[in-house]
């Protein structure tokens, strides 16, 4: 057992272009540090060892194997993520993983049974649900002020040129719903409960890429609740929303709409009230990805306090299996045409 007193070290995977994100905040996260970061790209590597004053830096995750770390943080893009957790799960590594968990949902069922058989605690760095927007909305859902809830509506469209730091998304046959469409379904499931159902439409937008820029997706959830998720990168407006979540919970009591400039407006019997979450200010951060980079150390320092207290994580691995199944119901429904129900896709969580 790790004294309070003395941090959990970690090893970081992955100095590409969110790292520097996850490394400034791993620097304010309370009871845990980073001993060892690995690229395997030498330069990148190295260069980020540098500049977060890291002592030590490789380009072979097999590192892990070392026995000198108390949990890793996988911050690769999602075809690399099975090989890697194995490894962490063989040495008995805890993980924070960042999203997608794998690109399709057989895989990230193996590896949840992997993890699960040998006892190793997988955690989904999922941060929509960690911005302070959300935090607060589910504050408010919970306190009962708008009754129960019974329709959803989660938008996230503009135009932000994602290709020029992400040129993989390029590529990739399963885009939209993958990148950002992920932490629409896992913020859907956080507001409104469960899901089991989906009916989707996908388009392809814009010229070059090989996978969907938007989706269109309606849930029915367990509480009989209905919501709509709809996700774009081909949106054009100004000014350009990026990277805001808009829309609404209805609740039988009253409605909370989520407005431009990080705005909760409440509305019940009693009357109006606007709720506005400014950012935290902090010194790495800047805009368009404030809203987005805030969240970062929440949702690192809660895996480190759960991992502690011996707490789930909000969105542990097992969880974060019911998101998945709503993303492969999607892409199911947009392919047959049908509304899908996730039960046809896993037999049971
Ligand atoms: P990137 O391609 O810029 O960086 C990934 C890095 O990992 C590269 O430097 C690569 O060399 C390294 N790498 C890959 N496989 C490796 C291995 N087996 N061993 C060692 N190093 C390896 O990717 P990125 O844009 O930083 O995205 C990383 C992940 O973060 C993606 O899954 C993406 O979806 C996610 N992301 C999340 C957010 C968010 O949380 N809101 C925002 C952007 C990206
Ligand atoms: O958050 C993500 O996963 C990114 C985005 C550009 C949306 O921030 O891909």
């Amino acid at each position: 057992m790790i004294a309070v007193s003395q941090n959990l070290k970690g090893l970081f995977i992955g100095a590409g272009f969110f790292s520097r994100n996850h490394l400034h905040a791993w620097a304010e996260v309370e009871g845990a540090e980073i001993a060892a970061i690995c690229d395997r790209d030498p330069q990148r590597a190295e260069a980020a060892a540098k500049e977060y004053g890291i002592a030590e830096w490789g380009t072979d995750a097999a590192m892990l194997q070392s026995g000198r770390f108390d949990f890793v943080d996988i911050c690769t893009t999602m075809e690399t993520h099975e090989a890697l957790i194995a490894l962490a799960v063989q040495a008995g590594v805890p993980v924070i993983v960042q999203k997608p968990m794998a690109p399709d949902l057989a895989t990230c069922l193996r590896i949840e049974a992997q993890a699960r058989a040998a006892g190793v605690p997988v955690m989904l760095h999922e941060n929509f649900r960690f911005q302070k927007i959300f935090r607060r909305l589910r504050e408010i859902l919970s306190s009962g002020e708008i009754g129960e809830v019974t329709f959803g509506r989660l938008n996230w469209r503009n135009d932000i040129d994602v290709y020029t730091n992400q040129p993989y998304l390029i590529e990739t046959k399963r885009f939209m719903i993958m990148d950002v469409g992920i932490h629409m379904l896992d913020l859907a499931r956080y507001l409104l409960g469960d899901a089991s159902e989906v009916s989707c439409f996908n388009q392809s937008v814009k010229e070059g890429i090989a996978g969907e820029d938007a989706a269109t997706m309606l849930l029915r959830h367990d509480n009989k609740a209905v919501s709509v998720v709809d996700v774009s990168y081909a949106s054009h407006k100004s000014p350009n929303l990026f990277p805001q979540t808009l829309g609404e919970i209805e609740g039988r009591l009253g409605t909370v709409e989520i407005l431009e400039g990080q705005v909760l407006r409440i509305h019940t019997a009693a009357g109006r009230r606007d709720e506005v979450l400014a950012a935290d200010g902090r010194s790495w951060t800047s805009e368009p990805w404030t809203q987005i980079q805030d969240s970062v150390p929440r949702t690192q320092q809660h895996f480190i306090d759960c991992l502690r207290s011996g707490r789930d994580f909000e969105t542990s691995a097992g969880d974060s299996l019911k998101t998945y199944a709503l993303a492969e119901a999607a892409y199911c429904s947009a392919a047959t045409g049908r509304t899908v129900a996730i039960a046809e896709l896993v037999k049971e969580f």
